[in-house]
């Protein structure tokens, strides 16, 4: 049966079962289709990837793991949880991974919890440069059960100073480094990473959440084969399910595995490993290395096409699927003010905080946008030149509700030309 009918099968018995879910849903995929997405964490899922989702192994209790389960009836779940492990495994080339992490920060936390005791010190960026909140925000568990001493970034270029870190390290000796971000628009240096965690004797991790699907597709440094701990989310460049994983040498597995359960989790969510594995096995295939490469030429394009337009993008561009455009200092508009102008227009992003933000995270100085989902619908680098024009033209006219207004169904027609869902 063609891929369009079973979608439709599928969401007709939602309609005549419950309306107003169907209603919601419906809507939410019109939204989608007819605005332009920037929020550089996103990404639209196959057809496949959907399907799995929405299967019956979704039914079943599996706790434990492959071969080692606590309920029966797990033969054929083992055997998709297995195929989840081996894709994953194959296409970070990871010594050992673990399927079952519900989503980033429970990964993050099973990654802190295998290998570091509570009141342990680890380093991590700080969130208002480009961290993450489970990178040792002191709100987050991460900053309260762990001693965290952030780094942060160099305040001329905006980016990672590595021999700055170097001499932190050295001064701080912690037990745990953490690199890999979710608002920084630079190439990471890895390797740097790694040379640094030897010289102090630190665990040496990686949150590449953010640049999972380029790290995939070899268009950005992976740290997976020689770091000792790496998570990532399946659903951002990745383009698989909301979910993660935990990948880490052989030494760690069981220290892992017993984080993840007994430790923080029960049942396994195997409808979405199971469209983790699907998604890995997209991922796998040659046609994803070309949507890698196109997602960070067309952040290139992107940047290209607002930096002429006189916005400030934080360190001058992006290396990545993401950038940050300093819309204070470029069009006196707060992140705030920003991110609802565009939202009006039909153009989706995040207000976010920018290095040495003098402002609040709540309303800061930037918004961050990224290009994985315009990618996804076949968009390419001449199509970021609209993109961009977009962008600018709603903020030139962030007070007036009726030309925004106008510029979203401008967006609207545009997006027709780029059909996913159909
Ligand atoms: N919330 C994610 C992001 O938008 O980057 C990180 O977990």
């Amino acid at each position: 049966m063609p891929k369009k009918q079973l979608y439709e099968m599928h969401l007709d018995f939602l309609r005549s079962h419950d309306k107003e879910i169907f209603d919601a849903i419906q809507s939410e995929k019109k939204r989608q289709m007819e605005g332009i997405e920037l929020i550089p964490s996103e990404n639209l899922v196959s057809q496949a990837v959907l399907e799995a989702m929405g299967s019956v192994a979704t039914n079943k209790y599996s706790e434990g793991y492959p071969g080692k389960r606590y309920y029966g009836g797990n033969d054929v779940i083992d055997i998709i949880e297995n195929l989840a492990i081996e894709r994953c495994r194959r296409l970070f080339n990871a010594q050992h991974v673990n399927v079952q992490p519900l989503s980033g920060s429970p990964a993050n936390m099973a990654a802190y919890y295998a290998t570091m005791n509570v009141g342990d010190t680890f380093m991590g960026l700080k969130l208002t440069e480009g961290g993450h909140l489970t990178h040792g925000h002191p709100v987050n568990f991460s900053g309260k059960l762990y001693k965290c001493v952030q780094y942060g970034v160099d305040k001329e270029t905006e980016t990672l100073d590595y021999d700055a870190v170097k001499r932190q390290a050295m001064e701080v000796k912690p037990k745990l480094i953490l690199s890999g971000y979710t608002a920084y628009p630079r190439a990471i240096d890895f390797k740097a990473f790694r040379e640094i965690c030897d010289s102090v004797g630190a665990i040496c991790t990686a949150d590449i959440a953010h640049i999972a699907g380029l790290c995939a597709a070899g268009v950005h440094e992976n740290p997976v084969p020689y770091f000792d701990v790496v998570t990532t989310t399946t659903h951002k460049t990745l383009r698989g399910p909301r979910g993660a994983v935990i990948m880490c040498k052989q030494e760690f597995a069981e220290k892992i595995d017993k984080a993840v359960f007994p430790g923080l989790q029960g049942g396994p969510h195997e409808h979405i490993i199971a469209a983790k594995a699907v998604a890995f096995g997209e991922a796998l295939k040659p046609d994803f290395k070309e949507y890698a490469k196109q997602i960070v030429k067309n952040a290139r394009a992107l940047a290209e096409a607002l930096m002429s337009s006189g916005l400030r993008l934080v360190s001058g561009g992006t290396d990545t699927h993401l950038m940050l455009v300093d819309v204070f200092k470029s069009k006196n508009l707060t992140g705030k003010q920003a991110e609802h102008a565009l939202e009006l227009a039909g153009i989706y992003c995040n207000k976010n905080t920018i290095p040495f933000d003098t402002r609040t995270p709540w309303d800061p100085s930037g918004v961050r946008i990224g290009t994985p989902v315009l990618t996804t619908r076949g968009m390419r680098e001449k199509d970021m030149k609209e993109v961009g024009g977009f962008i600018v033209k709603a903020l030139d006219n962030a007070n007036d509700e009726a030309k925004l207004a106008k510029i979203k169904s401008e967006v609207k027609e545009f997006c027709a030309g780029f059909p996913f869902y159909k």
